[in-house]
């Protein structure tokens, strides 16, 4: 008797089912790769509208800083480096959370892009641990240095949110 009331509410879960992954599928799957035989549909990649995309926004009176460390200092080598950051809160790479980012620090460089995500290189420093500090080894001479936030996946927020790029001499 049980069987009979369940069976018919089992098929009708599964079919539920069925159409909802057909649905998805539609949209994630690999569209260009198979030209398969009855796709109608000529859809962007943007179809992808799950995920988010474009820059995180950040909050407009964050600033971000180097602490203790000023444009013309004269430092030696390894110089400590702390970074602040006030107005957004820090957070690993990946973690997608409104008004938050982790530290990128940009040693000699003059400008970054804001259109997609930072560089990673030895000029390009990603702190996606959310890591708030670091020891940076600089050859004797003159350096510029730069902190930039970066939202979860290295892209800087809009409105950017970069420090003074600050020239100091190391001995
Ligand atoms: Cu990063």
């Amino acid at each position: 008797m049980r069987n009979s009331i369940l069976r018919p509410l089992g098929i009708a879960a599964i079919t539920a089912t069925l159409a909802l992954g057909a649905c998805g599928g539609q949209n994630t799957g690999d569209a260009e790769g198979s030209s398969g035989a009855n796709s109608t549909s000529d859809k962007q990649p943007e179809a992808k509208s799950s995920l988010p995309q474009g820059r995180l926004a950040a909050p407009g009176d964050a600033r971000v800083y180097f602490i203790g460390l000023e444009d013309g200092d004269t430092v030696s080598s390894p110089v400590t480096l702390r970074f602040g950051l006030e107005g957004a809160g820090v957070a690993p790479a990946g973690m997608h959370k409104e008004g938050t980012g982790h530290h990128h620090l940009l040693v000699d460089v003059e400008d970054f892009p804001t259109d997609r995500p930072l560089p990673a290189d030895e000029q390009h420093i990603h702190f996606g641990g959310g890591q708030t500090q670091t020891e940076l080894e600089l050859e004797p001479g003159e350096h510029t240095l730069q902190l930039v936030l970066g939202d979860w996946k290295h892209q800087p927020h809009d409105p950017v949110v970069s420090s003074e790029r600050i020239t100091i001499m190391v001995e």
